[in-house]
């Protein structure tokens, strides 16, 4: 791998805040794609520290860390993923983390893709209760909910948002896109939602098939 990229995947597994900022920052202006440096270096950090995790070789401290510094580089690159982006909406989006879960970091790097294609998109953070993906995407007129879920606990909570869709008549009014770690298509198609996506820039393909062309 890039040397440089390299030492992006390195300072989110250190857990070193100002150096993943520092690099994220040197990126751009050395004129890597953010999104590459996003994908390439930084979340190979995050997802490596996650198995370590798993392992048992780090632990919950060196995770937040490790989250921490994810973010700070975030912050750099989100905005320029967006950056000199005009085309008119092509659907509005609701967008949230479901309840019980805080992982946001994936949710929020879906979210700025969609936004930087031309969607526009309402984020209603992490830890969102299922009543309020369907209360504000009726308020707001949207056209479909994503909903992110990292954990195996939560994401029966993705199926609780469509049974709560369809209990109040919405269903196939508002589509819904799932992802996360533990989903797949399989688990789409189990709870009734219109599609799954592995990545950020898979989320945009799925947006665009289900809003653009329906
Ligand atoms: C960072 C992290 C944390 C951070 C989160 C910080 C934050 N603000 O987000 C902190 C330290 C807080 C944390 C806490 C916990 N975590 Co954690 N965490 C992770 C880790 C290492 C990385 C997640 C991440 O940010 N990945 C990078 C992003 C970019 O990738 P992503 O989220 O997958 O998103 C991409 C795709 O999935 C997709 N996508 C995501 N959302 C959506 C939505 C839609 C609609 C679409 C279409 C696509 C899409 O596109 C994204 C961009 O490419 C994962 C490991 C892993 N492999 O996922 C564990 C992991 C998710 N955590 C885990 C656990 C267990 C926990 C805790 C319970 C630990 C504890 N004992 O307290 C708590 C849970 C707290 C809670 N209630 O939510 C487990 C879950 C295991 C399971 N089977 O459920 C994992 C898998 C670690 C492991 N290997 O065991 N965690």
């Amino acid at each position: 791998m890039d040397s440089f990229l390299e030492r992006c995947t390195q300072s989110v597994l250190e857990g070193e805040e100002e150096q993943a900022e520092d690099l994220a920052r040197q990126a751009l202006d050395l004129g890597y794609p953010p999104l590459a440096v996003i994908e390439d270096g930084f979340i190979r950090g995050i997802r490596k520290v996650g198995e370590l995790w798993e392992e048992g070789t780090v632990f919950l401290p060196e995770l937040v860390m490790a989250a921490g510094a994810m973010k700070k580089a975030m912050a750099v690159l989100l905005p320029a993923l967006g950056a000199g982006v005009q085309s008119p909406a092509q659907g509005h989006l609701v967008i949230g983390t479901i309840e019980g879960d805080i992982h946001d970091i994936g949710k929020t790097l879906v979210a700025t893709m969609l936004e930087a294609n031309g969607f526009r998109v309402t984020d209603l953070g992490a830890d969102v209760p299922v009543g309020r993906f369907v209360d504000e995407a009726e308020a707001c007129g949207a056209d479909g909910i994503a909903i992110s879920a990292l954990l195996t606990t939560t994401m029966s909570g993705q199926r609780r948002v469509v049974e709560e869709l369809k209990k109040r008549a919405l269903r196939p009014r508002f589509k819904v896109l799932v992802g996360g770690a533990p989903c797949s298509q399989e688990w789409a198609e189990q709870i009734g939602a219109d599609g799954y996506a592995g990545d950020a820039v898979a989320a945009v393909a799925l947006a665009r098939r289900l809003i653009c062309a329906g």
